[in-house]
């Protein structure tokens, strides 16, 4: 008896603070216009939520956000665990800072659910800059997949730009397809690399030179330097294999160190030398336009999936297309024409 008057009054709690959290979309607008903290903190915490009642609140959030002009720049920030993206960050954000810049720190890490380690090493990595009134530091969306935590952390990089942060950096965990993701989501895309035993571009994956705009060779100090210049040296040589890009940009690679705050400077010229071009030749804007709209057609192709994987008659057919294949019935490929030609029907 005892327990469960404490459970009611434990939920009636719950209410109460829910209740006390509702705010209006128009004052946190409000709040984040005149970049309150809090304001923001809760605009993402809305936009995360997966409460259908917070859907339309998010959208209006998102839309009234976008209203509002921004001047950002957004750097992706990848490499493998342990490479010292964090460190980074909170060194590259500090001497961002320390010029005046309002910097956002979001993550792409669908792991995190699982693992709660890497917000916790984060948090200790970035202890200066956490504690910076010119830096917001959100750790990653939990989701169970890849493409709800991408959402969550785009709509957060709008409410970020609404709240007027000038640098939006995105560190993605660095396994599996989150580079893809993220580098889907930024203008800038930055990739960390260790210098190893000699043959530094083995390993790499593939497709990750294509996607940077810049390569930093990092932990380049103590008796690390010189390997580190020969990586340099050696990835310096390899960018120039690949074709150029199309927006004419030629990858640059450099060394730096968050330990001894080496090469921080140098990048952040870089970033600055590649917004000016790319605003110059008209691919800054082309490729956020273009990057919405691919935004657009895989949403559009994710909630399809949704709608006819929740829809009753369509999971039946596949059972039964299922089955027929188990028997040896029906071809792969003459199941699933039969399944669509069924579908396209109704949609008559
Ligand atoms: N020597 C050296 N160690 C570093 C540097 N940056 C990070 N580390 C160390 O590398 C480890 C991983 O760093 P962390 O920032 O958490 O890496 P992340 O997993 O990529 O975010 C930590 O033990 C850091 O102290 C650096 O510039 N030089
Ligand atoms: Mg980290």
């Amino acid at each position: 008896m005892a327990n469960q008057k404490k459970t009611r009054n434990q939920n009636i709690s719950k209410i109460r603070k829910l209740r006390k959290e509702e705010v209006s979309v128009d004052s946190l607008i409000e709040g984040i216009r005149q970049s309150d903290k809090a304001s923001l903190a809760r605009a993402i915490t809305l936009v995360e939520s997966s409460n259908p009642e917070h859907l339309e609140q998010a959208e209006q959030l998102i839309v009234k956000s976008l209203a509002l002009n921004s001047n950002s720049i957004r750097i992706g920030i990848t490499g493998v665990p342990g490479v010292g993206k964090s460190s980074f960050i909170e060194v590259f954000g500090k001497t961002l800072t320390l010029s005046g810049k309002k910097v956002a720190v979001l993550a792409v890490d669908p792991t995190s659910a699982l693992s709660k380690g890497s917000i916790l090493g984060d948090k200790t990595r970035m202890e200066e800059l956490s504690k910076d009134p010119l830096a917001f530091i959100r750790p990653s969306p939990s989701g169970e997949s890849l493409g709800g935590v991408a959402r969550k952390t785009r709509e957060s990089i709008i409410l970020c730009e609404a709240a007027g942060y000038d640098v939006i950096l995105v560190e993605t965990v660095g396994v599996g397809q989150s580079e893809i993701a993220v580098h889907s989501m930024v203008d800038f895309f930055l990739l960390l690399k260790l210098s190893g035993a000699g043959d530094e571009l083995q390993g790499i994956k593939r497709g990750i030179m294509e996607m940077a705009d810049g390569i930093a060779i990092n932990k380049a100090d103590g008796n690390n330097v010189e390997r580190a210049k020969l990586a340099q040296a050696e990835f310096a040589r390899a960018l120039h294999l690949y074709p150029p890009k199309e927006n004419g940009w030629v990858p640059k690679v450099f060394c730096c160190s968050a330990v001894e705050n080496t090469g921080i400077n140098t990048l952040w010229e870089l970033i600055q030398d590649f917004t000016k071009t790319m605003k110059t030749n008209g691919h800054f804007e082309r490729n956020r336009k273009l990057q919405n709209k691919n935004w657009f057609l895989q949403t559009v192709d994710e909630q399809i999936k949704v709608y006819f994987h929740s829809k009753k008659s369509f999971v039946e057919a596949q059972e039964e297309m299922l089955k027929a294949i188990e028997e040896n019935k029906i071809s792969p490929y003459h199941a699933a024409r039969k399944l669509l030609d069924g579908l396209k029907e109704q949609l008559k």
